[in-house]
């Protein structure tokens, strides 16, 4: 559709959109004439994000929620109650509408915040008895001057809700742009002293070298301060087909302000030679002949997959969720639901991964080196379009998915989210020594994922949705190694991976955001270590086994390290619905127990990752409270997120909770993981307890030939 027909279709009148349906192009251009209108993009203003405000939950479901009485089912969340008029007007969104921006961004609020809402259209989001106000969020920023703006416009009542524009000594920098990796190389190219330190390397011809602008991270040096900055590392690319990551000019890096467009600062350390040996892993000379010895493995489904997608909403064996996507989050899943004898039991409202941190772990030179590719590059807009029989294998119902442009052009990634059924393997499996039966069930699993490249790495997000219950999230890692020279020998914080070629320690850790809902709002969460007792009265042979459950009543309380050793688990349970032993419904939280991150708690990076020095978080659900190292993460100075939101120390026992989760691997480079690396897998699994009655799969019929 071209610029003016979506404009026609948006001028034809609001289209009856379910509240958490993905913003689409006809609205971000709507959006964006809103902000237009406002005065709000005079001069050379960008969009560093560009985004749907989804509604607070309380306007999603109505203000009863799925808190009220009656049997599970008929309180799920199915397709029609969020359109239901009466549910949508009621006491508590007057006073949420008072804090159109969400709670935590009003108390943010400075003198320049303001709320337009209020004055222009009464309270609150609601439109009298329809669905939610349907509103974009928008980080401006005039690339001539650095001012940034965090803006809501209300697409419903064409108005901007609220603006609040950034100090950013306090409040950190917007993410950075597509355009910031031209400007980053335009200008270290255009500056003598960078261009003179790559002469000593022996490299006069700079058009070889390619520059890479990474985050700066905030480190309180003098002459930074609320500067908008990039570091640049630079490699060598030889030709269009070289790998540059195999060429590392090391000991050279230029700070580079993106609003002057100047260096501001040319660290030159030390010279190693850059690395020769080639890396393009598509190179005969590199890779060899291809092995001729694999045969076809062709998945069909003659039937065809087994799934419905109606829109956004997926169905599947009684799963019920709607598939959303985001700039910064990538894929979100929303209203997750599992089957029980037709029933639709809520598990989760909202599942994301909001935020990862890659800090590097050598501490010369590149000490800086922290990357958050959420909440500083913005996963979701780096998404991949997925190709049929390469990414993805079998009966695919692919999902495109709608970002922006730094001009708030949007822009389509075709076949963005992938959604397929796999088989897994064995369900469940019995031969009777004593009634001669001998059954087996095939496994099954609904898998809908996304894969994005940031810089060097390529990150797949995989949910899995299994005919047990089992919820599993999994993150593939692949894609080429960051790279540095290797001064030979060995090195405590770097692998030799190629001749002179080296590859930093660092560690990968993501943060899951679980906004559960277990047969609906009214949760708890229950820590659980498994443990022997000693010898004694009651276990004279010393061969007791016991679970130590530990109720995790407050926010404070609720921040835990996972422990292998106790196999540790956290159970997030209804707190109002049970089981037939009358035993609360249950999910529980299977955690991989890889270290948290490791930086020294009183570092820079510890500051702004405080998210990641814990597993567990659980927090009281707030809808302003969506990103766990904070809204604003570029350059921040550290202690937003996770660590400011558990400041209240909240009651979380029988509420609507958050759960955010840790995880991720500590990555001493291989040397097979060069030149580019075999997925290295991690993530999490939830498993139901107790939350059914028996094994939810004794109707699963055996496959046909067996
Ligand atoms: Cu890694």
């Amino acid at each position: 559709m071209t610029d003016t027909a979506l404009r026609a279709a948006q001028a034809s009148g609001p289209v009856p959109v379910h509240p958490l349906e993905p913003a689409g192009a006809a609205e971000y251009l709507a959006g964006r004439d809103i902000l237009a209108a406002a005065g709000l993009l005079a001069g050379p203003v960008r969009f560093a994000y560009y985004g749907l405000e989804e509604p607070a939950k309380d306007e999603v479901l109505g203000p009863a929620g799925e808190t009220a009485g009656g049997p599970a089912g008929e309180t799920a969340a199915g397709p029609d109650r969020e359109t239901e008029g009466e549910t949508a007007a009621g006491p508590d969104r007057e006073t949420e509408g008072e804090t159109a921006a969400g709670p935590g961004r009003e108390t943010a609020a400075g003198p320049d915040r303001e709320t337009e809402g209020e004055t222009a259209a009464g309270p609150g989001r609601e439109t009298a008895g329809g669905p939610p106000d349907r509103r974009l969020r928008a980080f401006l920023i005039n690339v001539a001057t650095g001012e940034s703006c965090d803006v809501v416009v209300s697409l419903t009542r064409r108005q901007v809700v609220s603006r609040r524009v950034l100090d950013p000594r306090a409040d950190g920098q917007v993410p950075i742009m597509d355009r910031d990796f031209a400007t980053a190389e335009e200008v270290v190219r255009a500056d003598p002293a960078w261009r003179a330190a790559m002469a000593r390397r022996g490299l006069d011809d700079v058009t070889r070298v390619r520059a890479c602008p990474l985050t700066a991270g905030s480190f309180g040096f003098p002459g930074e301060d609320g500067r908008r900055l990039v570091r640049v590392l630079a490699f060598v690319q030889d030709d269009e087909h070289g790998y540059a990551w195999a060429h590392p000019v090391d000991g050279v890096a230029a700070y580079v302000d993106l609003v002057e467009r100047r260096v501001i600062e040319l660290v030159d350390e030390f010279v190693l030679p850059v690395p020769q040996e080639s890396g393009d892993y598509d190179d005969p000379a590199v890779r060899g002949p291809h092995r001729t010895t694999l045969r076809p493995i062709e998945i069909t489904q003659p039937e065809g997959p087994s799934f419905t997608l109606d829109g956004h909403l997926l169905r599947w064996e009684g799963w019920s969720m709607r598939v959303g996507f985001d700039a910064r989050e990538g894929l979100t899943l929303h209203q997750i639901s599992v089957g029980d004898s037709g029933r639709e039991r809520p598990v989760i409202y909202r599942a994301s991964i909001p935020e990862m941190v890659v800090p590097y772990g050598d501490p010369k030179f590149r000490y800086w080196q922290t990357y958050f590719d959420s909440g500083e590059y913005l996963v979701g807009k780096w998404a991949n379009s997925l190709e049929l029989g390469c990414d993805c294998l079998g009966e695919i119902a692919y999902l495109d998915a709608t970002v922006t442009d730094d001009g708030g052009e949007p822009r389509t990634i075709r076949n963005a989210i992938c959604i397929h059924e796999e088989d897994f393997g064995i369900l469940w499996k019995h031969t009777d020594i004593f009634n001669g039966s001998a059954q087996s069930r095939r496994q099954r699993r609904l898998v809908v994922s996304f894969f994005a490249t940031i810089g060097n790495y390529d990150y797949g997000f995989y949910w899995y949705f299994y005919l047990d219950g089992t919820i599993e999230c999994e993150i593939k890692l692949t894609g080429a190694l960051f790279t540095a020279a290797h001064p030979g020998g060995n090195h405590p914080h770097s692998t030799e991976v190629a001749p002179g070629l080296g590859a930093p320690a660092h560690q990968h850790l993501f943060s899951a955001r679980l906004d559960m809902d277990v047969d609906g709002q009214a949760n708890a969460v229950e820590e659980i270590d498994v443990a022997g007792l000693p010898a004694g009265p009651g276990n004279p042979y010393g061969n007791a086994l016991v679970q130590q459950i530990t109720r995790l009543r407050t926010e404070s309380q609720a921040a835990r390290r996972a422990d292998g050793s106790r196999g540790r688990t956290w159970r997030v349970i209804s707190t109002e619905r049970a089981n037939r032993f009358g035993h609360p419904a249950s999910y529980t939280l299977y955690p991989e127990a890889a270290p948290v991150l490791l930086a020294d708690p009183g570092s820079p990076v510890a500051a702004r990752a405080g998210f990641a020095a814990q597993h567990l978080w659980v927090t009281r659900y707030d809808p302003a409270q969506r990103y766990p190292a904070g809204d604003f993460v570029n350059q921040h100075p550290g202690g937003a997120g996770l660590p400011e939101f558990i400041r209240g120390d909240r009651d979380i026992d029988g509420t609507d909770i958050v759960l955010w989760h840790t995880f991720g691997p500590t990555h001493f480079p291989r040397l097979e993981d060069w030149p580019v690396m075999p997925v290295a897998r991690c993530g999490f699994t939830l498993k139901p307890t107790g939350f059914f009655d028996r094994n939810p799969t004794l109707d699963v019929p055996p496959p046909q030939h067996c």
